[in-house]
């Protein structure tokens, strides 16, 4: 006998497939089709009339991208999710779908740079605005939400110097003035924070970070309500962006959500013990972690996360030229962009993933120049502090000088 509601883990692994539908295949078949054959004429008419269901084309819907998103809608709440070609597919569809020309977004001030430009340079130029304010305290976003705003959006924790946003009172507010609340849950995962849970109307991921977790695809999925859903499919997935996930990357992040929780569980732990090292490091100035017991997110995050995360912010003494010095001394930990994987990353935002916002666009934002961003992996954790702690030593020397 199954349970009522099965446990997280056991949705990751099991939600939506039964291996008897597929000769007993206990791992799904991955459906290599663009295209599905109608019974008759009439049966493939009345399917694009809306009066039958069915497959019809694999930019609309394929069934092996429908159990990947019955999936992820199960792991964070949703009535339905959406697979997209990528994170910013998955954002894109959502925004291109409620916004029209004199709406207005409000957003929080930091986002990761291609989200941050998409909103800046592409729907500003379709007259609509977007307005930043910061969020880590809602009262902003009561004084300026107005008739015109259709979408609050926010990252929580964000991308990349890890501010938190209180989703169940964004959220509220938001509902209030009838706008819908959007959040990225990226750097989170529904392991960790299921903000639908918690009022949000819908979620986005880069699927390519946690989700996958093996850096070997690029995805998105969205995931909300499911007549929302069904209108970012036939709006802002079919007609405006076309990025749909192609089936073989649907199957390998079936088999990235598995180990989902194990890989967040190792994540934390990890992440953790390192930013407790980084914060007694001499060479550091400042970490901005939200286990760390001093962060301004610290009380947020007991709230809203199960778990602190496995990204770490962290600016040296030296800022930039430290950083970038420490970055080359490195020989475990990747000097590479993205996050989530196995293997530790660390990359510098004003350089790479924000290189998109001007200089003073970072500094009105939030987001320090000498900021650098760490994905703390599931390597041994021993071996990546003894990579950073060789890599900060001639930094803490010559500080000492
Ligand atoms: O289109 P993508 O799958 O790369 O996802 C876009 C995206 C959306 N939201 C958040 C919070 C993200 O971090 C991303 C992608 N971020 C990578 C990074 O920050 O390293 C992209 C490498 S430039």
């Amino acid at each position: 006998m199954t349970r009522q509601t099965p446990d997280f883990a056991t949705r990751a692994i099991h939600h939506g497939y039964d291996p008897q539908d597929a000769g007993g295949a206990l791992t799904p078949p991955v459906h290599m089709t663009s295209t599905f054959a109608f019974d008759s004429a009439e049966a493939g008419g009345e399917i694009f009339a809306g009066e039958a269901t069915g497959h019809v084309y694999s930019r609309i819907s394929n069934p092996t991208t429908d159990l990947l998103e019955a999936r992820i809608a199960s792991l964070e709440g949703a009535e339905a999710g959406l697979a997209t070609a990528s994170g910013m597919g998955a954002i894109t569809a959502v925004l291109w779908t409620f916004l029209s020309p004199g709406d207005e977004v409000i957003v929080d001030e930091t986002l990761y740079g291609c989200t941050f430009a998409f909103m800046r340079h592409g729907l500003s130029r379709f007259g609509v605005r977007i307005t930043h304010v910061d969020m880590t305290d809602p009262a902003n976003v009561e004084a300026a939400i107005g008739p015109e705003t259709r979408l609050v959006y926010f990252e929580t924790p964000a991308n990349p110097n890890m501010r938190l946003v209180d989703i169940a009172t964004v959220s509220a507010i938001a509902r209030h003035h009838g706008a819908r609340t959007v959040v990225d849950n990226t750097y989170a995962t529904p392991v960790l924070t299921r903000p639908i849970e918690l009022g949000a109307d819908i979620v986005v991921h880069s699927a390519t970070k946690y989700l996958g977790g093996h850096g070997d695809l690029v995805a998105g999925v969205a995931v909300g309500g499911a007549e929302d859903m069904a209108e970012v499919r036939m709006v802002g997935l079919k007609d405006m962006t076309g990025a749909v996930m192609a089936p073989l990357t649907a199957m390998l992040l079936l088999r990235g959500l598995k180990t989902l929780h194990l890989r967040m569980q190792r994540h934390c732990a990890s992440a953790r013990t390192v930013a407790g090292v980084l914060a007694a490091h001499p060479a550091v100035e400042a970490v901005h972690y939200p286990g760390l017991p001093d962060a301004p997110g610290h009380a947020l995050a007991c709230r809203q996360m199960s778990g602190f995360g496995g990204m770490i912010a962290f600016e040296l003494r030296g800022g930039y030229a430290a950083g970038a010095a420490m970055m080359n001394r490195l020989r475990l930990i990747a000097r590479a962009v993205s996050l989530g994987d196995a293997e530790t990353l660390i990359q510098h935002p004003a350089s790479m993933t924000h290189s998109t916002y001007t200089p003073t666009e970072r500094a009105a934002h939030g987001i320090s120049e000498g900021l650098i961003r760490l994905s703390v992996g599931l390597e041994g954790v021993g071996d990546i502090i003894d990579d950073l702690t060789q890599a900060l030593a001639p930094t803490a020397k010559e500080q000492a000088a």
